[in-house]
């Protein structure tokens, strides 16, 4: 079904080791989209871009340190791919990553505005950085990190700013729901995010609904 509206169809592609963690697109807010037409969404296993029969997507990090770290191999051939896919659109490649700039609302309202996002979900200790040093010469290259803690890769990441983004396609919440523009105060979320709220029954367990808010 075509989109309702004048604004560009939004895809976004997904590489993971772990495709079953983004299940989740399929409900709520974004799987309606997806069946509406409004996004396309497109989930990918980078060991299919494997060349060894054990499906290799990791080794041990130049320097020495803890843990293993992504090969380059792959994520090459994987991205080249998906880039190769769709000239006419203009991408942005994430990368979620606890080292990188805070996501923000910002970046939500810019990112909503393309056409094209890219989520590169690395595990281990990250993606070796010649990729995102190769893709940045081509493309627009965000690493994005959703706060101050460590997660054990970039697909719980994928997940809430792909929330984040198509919940402000025009037509993706309901008509009696609205946008807010985050495009003035920058870092400050007071505006976008509503005070308490209260529905029926106005007597819960002997509390009461507000006064103020009973009225009208
Ligand atoms: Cl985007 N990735 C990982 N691995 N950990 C995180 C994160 C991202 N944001 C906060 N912690």
């Amino acid at each position: 079904m075509p989109t309702s509206n004048a604004h560009p169809q939004l895809r976004i592609d997904i590489v993971s080791i772990f495709p079953d963690y983004l299940a989740p697109l399929e409900l709520s807010l974004v799987g309606k989209a997806r069946e509406a037409g409004q996004i396309d969404v497109r989930i990918h296993d980078l060991r299919d871009c494997t060349q060894d029969r054990h499906r290799t997507v990791d080794d041990t990090p130049y320097g020495g340190g803890p843990g293993m770290v992504m090969l380059p191999e792959p994520w090459g051939d994987a991205l080249d791919s998906i880039l190769g896919s769709d000239p006419s659109r203009t991408p942005v490649l994430v990368v979620p990553t606890p080292s990188g700039e805070r996501f923000t609302q910002g970046h939500a309202a810019k990112w909503a505005l393309g056409d094209w996002l890219i989520f590169a979900c690395g595990r281990y200790e990250g993606i070796d950085s010649r990729v995102m040093e190769h893709f940045g010469e081509r493309i627009h290259v965000a690493e994005v990190s959703l706060g101050d803690y460590v997660l054990a890769g970039g697909e719980v990441a994928a997940l809430a700013v792909t929330e984040a983004v198509v919940r402000l396609l025009p037509g993706v919440l309901g008509n009696s729901e609205s946008v807010v523009d985050d495009s003035f105060a920058p870092g400050r979320m007071a505006h976008l995010v509503e005070g308490p709220v209260y529905t029926k029954p106005p007597l819960w367990r002997g509390l009461e609904v507000p006064e103020v808010l009973l009225s009208g």
